[in-house]
């Protein structure tokens, strides 16, 4: 293991730089969602970095962007990824960050002219956030088997628009099958987007897994009528029911250890001021580190809405939109992520990821572990999304020296 092996920690910070200034928003943050043209402006970037790193660079079926740094043995391949597209109000470094520090890993061997034994690669994953099209981690899903292509080109948004015809309308429709490469290890450097590591006085996490997923939209159909003439108790108010079922969720959280609850959106037609509404459309983003705990979350939202449904005769149909199972990382990478923090002199502690990230589903496929920097004030999905370049640069030197032994074991 070569012990002074460093990234370029300016070129890092100035590679992050320029990605956050494609779809940058007027609050510091960055929107680039999933297959828009800035997720375009992201990919073309991207690709520009990858091959002016001379790297093989390759677009799979599903849009995943795969740069490939070749080994001395043929074979499967350490691969450092995790996404560029981001959430409607998104940050600077969600996401970014595993990218370019991904990118840097790459360019600082071939500055140190080292060749690993193993390929190593990048990859940047295809809708990572599910802001756009669901599930989340669609891109990393597919790669790792868990969702067909055809299905996943059939996924729509919310304006009806079809995932496979904007893959195809930016451009990132790839030749690749999607999962080409074999991997032999993932590794994903993230910020933590939660406000553990900085409550503990700073330093890195060694990501022990992902907590359970669960993403619902509930679709309510009562009866439009007038605000000023219809009677209290002549209503159907979808609008009422899809509160109740939010404040529901919320008490869920309280009795369920370790639950979270969520209603990101909330649609309401006609949406008049004096119209008691027709339809609301609304999702639940439901989590807990135990998929025993997130059933039993699930089981009593069903049945409060049934029971909702029957008694203020509302209808109401559920649409699973996201569910992946609490994800366990892999005891030895994580310890060899510990072990490379160790010899850089950098405090590092264990802990699960609450947010959901690509390397849950590449632990389907391989030995995954995460790497965590602080966010200030546990900020994100926010532009005011904040790292500083010294916990960047020390994420990714762990990252860097992580890789490299997983790449030459
Ligand atoms: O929702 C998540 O946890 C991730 O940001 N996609
Ligand atoms: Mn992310
Ligand atoms: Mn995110």
């Amino acid at each position: 293991m070569s012990t002074n092996l460093r990234i370029d920690g300016e070129r890092l910070v100035s590679r992050l730089a320029a990605l956050a200034r494609i779809g940058a928003t007027p609050e510091g943050g960055c929107r680039r969602l999933a297959l828009s043209d800035e997720d375009r402006q992201g990919r073309d970037w991207l690709v520009g970095e990858l091959l002016a790193l001379r790297l093989d660079v390759r677009v799979d079926a599903i849009g995943n962007i795969v740069g490939i740094l070749k080994g001395q043995e043929e074979g499967p391949a350490v691969i450092l990824g995790s996404h560029i597209d981001t959430v409607g109000t998104g940050g600077r470094f969600d996401g970014a960050l595993g990218v370019v520090a991904g990118v840097e890993a790459l360019a600082a061997l071939k500055d140190a002219g080292l060749t690993p034994k193993r390929d190593m690669a990048v990859i940047a994953f295809t809708n990572e956030e599910g802001a756009r099209f669901q599930p989340d981690m669609l891109g990393s899903f597919v790669w790792a088997g868990g969702m067909s292509l055809a299905d996943a080109h059939a996924e729509k948004d919310a304006d009806g628009a079809v995932l496979g015809k904007e893959l195809a309308r930016i451009g990132y429709e790839g030749a690749e099958q999607p999962g080409f490469l074999k991997a032999h290890a993932y590794l994903e450097l993230h910020i933590e987007q939660g406000p553990v590591l900085e409550s503990k006085g700073g330093g890195l996490g060694a990501v022990t897994g992902v907590q359970a997923i669960c993403w619902l939209e509930l679709t309510l159909t009562g009866k439009p009528s007038h605000a000023g003439t219809t009677p209290m108790t002549y209503r159907k108010d979808p609008g009422l029911a899809a509160a109740r079922i939010n404040v529901f969720a919320n008490e869920l959280t309280k009795r369920i250890p370790g639950q979270l609850a969520n209603s990101g959106v909330i649609r309401v037609e006609p949406g008049n001021v004096n119209v008691v509404p027709e339809t609301v459309v609304m999702t639940l983003d439901l989590r807990n580190p135990l998929d025993a705990s997130m059933a039993e979350a699930e089981a009593a939202i069903r049945q409060f809405c049934a029971e909702l449904s029957a008694a203020d005769e509302i209808a109401i149909t559920i649409r699973d939109l996201a569910r992946f199972p609490a994800t366990p990382f892999t005891e030895a990478l994580i310890a060899t992520v510990e072990q490379s923090a160790a010899e850089l002199g950098l405090p590092i502690r264990r802990m699960i990821s609450g947010a959901g990230h690509d390397a849950q589903m590449m632990a389907r496929l391989c030995p995954t572990a995460m790497i965590f920097i602080p966010s200030i004030g546990g900020l994100s999905h926010n532009p005011a999304e904040f790292s500083t370049d010294e916990d960047m640069v020390r994420g990714a030197n762990v990252l860097l020296s992580a890789a490299w032994r997983a790449a030459n074991a």
